[in-house]
């Protein structure tokens, strides 16, 4: 019980489990870990595949030929355990040459190397299979006014897209972009900041249809952000290309603890709302074991992140089939919310006498929407007790 399979679609970045440790305030406490032990580790633990930036798999910096030894014996971790790569991403952030951005640094030399370096492991992404690519702009952002043309930026943003769309689609890739928001940290204030700005931007663009969102749980909670209300706006403008789950409690630093820590309720919502959907992408973690625990942290942390996960499925099920959740539901009149407000035309709205002449809103307003023992529902069938 609780126990995954390869067919949940569980899969985790190499930097996840892989994290050192090493914070502003403290070196790194664990040892480096291999890829290929992490694609057997995860593998053995129920995960479907894992995603990389390159820099995770290739060290910045190696030759060609460290770069065909270490994708060679990548693949034949992933042959051996049939782990897949369904999506992967590019480091722009760790270097200092990146200390301003990438696709959006004022210095155009940076920009035109980042661009390669994303054009070189999209190669490599779709060589191996990936069907997302992922980009997370840490470092696109200021800490100050007078840095960054905000709207300069954007057009530099928009500029990198485009162009990375022309090059998937001139290559034939079969490969969509996700872009995954983050309000702040590193910068003082990053651009994109929120699922609501990206997919703003995403409409700007000239082929808005291969760009979509990664948003992250803890990043949106960053800014004080319902998690599940953006999944479902993205989920509604058919833009939830993928996925970053983890825990974060409230509006502070970026936490990346294991899936379920954190803000429980917001992950019991988030994964009734995935299952009653029918998203059908990679439910992928992307946290940071912490930097207390040892390697038995590791695994520990990334096995729950999946037991988690399996739990509230469980339970949003559980939710969903009592009979008294049922009647609840109907006393706070969801069924109601589906249906159209005037599905009769304008026409006949303008003419109804009781839609707005003869409405008696003092009676309507007594109407109690009954939420309070629905939500009382929920949280007895989280806690187990129903
Ligand atoms: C980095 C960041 C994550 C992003 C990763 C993708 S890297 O760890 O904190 O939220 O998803 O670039
Ligand atoms: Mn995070
Ligand atoms: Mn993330
Ligand atoms: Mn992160």
């Amino acid at each position: 019980r609780f126990t995954p399979t390869s067919a949940d679609r569980f899969t985790f970045g190499l930097w996840t489990v892989g994290w050192r440790g090493n914070d502003p305030f403290g070196d790194a406490t664990r040892p480096a870990l291999d890829p290929v032990e992490s694609v057997e580790r995860l593998a053995e633990l129920g995960a479907h595949g894992v995603t990389f930036h390159d820099d995770d798999l290739i060290p910045f910096g190696s030759d060609e030929k460290e770069r065909a030894r270490l994708v060679g014996r990548f693949k034949d971790a992933l042959e051996r355990t049939g782990m897949k790569v369904p999506m992967a991403t590019t480091n722009l952030f760790t270097h200092p040459v990146f200390k301003d951005g990438g696709f959006t640094s004022n210095d155009r030399d940076v920009r035109r190397f980042a661009l390669r370096k994303v054009i070189r492991n999209i190669d490599l992404a779709a060589e191996l299979g990936a069907s997302t690519y992922v980009a997370w702009g840490g470092r696109e952002g200021a800490e100050s006014g007078g840095a960054k043309d905000v709207r300069l930026a954007l057009d530099r943003m928009k500029e990198a897209f485009d162009l990375l769309g022309d090059y998937v689609t001139e290559q034939g890739y079969d490969l969509r972009f996700a872009i995954e928001p983050k309000p702040n940290e590193p910068r003082g204030d990053i651009l994109l900041p929120t699922i609501g700005h990206a997919l703003a931007f995403i409409e700007r663009l000239e082929r808005p249809e291969m760009v979509g969102v990664n948003p992250e749980t803890g990043h949106e909670q960053m800014a004080g952000l319902n998690f599940p209300h953006g999944i479902a706006q993205a989920l509604w403008a058919g833009k939830l290309f993928h996925i970053d789950l983890n825990g974060q409690s409230g509006i502070k630093y970026d936490q990346d603890f294991r899936f379920g820590a954190g803000d429980l309720r917001q992950a019991f919502w988030l994964v009734d709302l995935l299952e009653t959907a029918g998203y059908d992408g990679s439910l992928h973690f992307d946290f940071k074991p912490v930097r207390t625990d040892g390697i038995d942290g590791v695994w520990e942390s990334a096995k729950n992140c999946m037991r988690n996960y399996l739990i509230l499925k469980e339970r949003a099920a559980a939710f969903r089939a009592d009979p008294a959740v049922q009647e609840a539901l109907t006393a706070s009149r969801l069924h109601e919310l589906a249906r159209p407000t005037a599905e009769d035309g304008l026409k006949a709205l303008l003419a109804d006498t009781s839609a707005y002449e003869n409405f008696d809103a003092t009676t309507a307003a007594e109407r109690s929407m009954a939420f309070e023992a629905l939500d009382q529902l929920a949280m007895e069938h989280l806690l187990g007790v129903r």
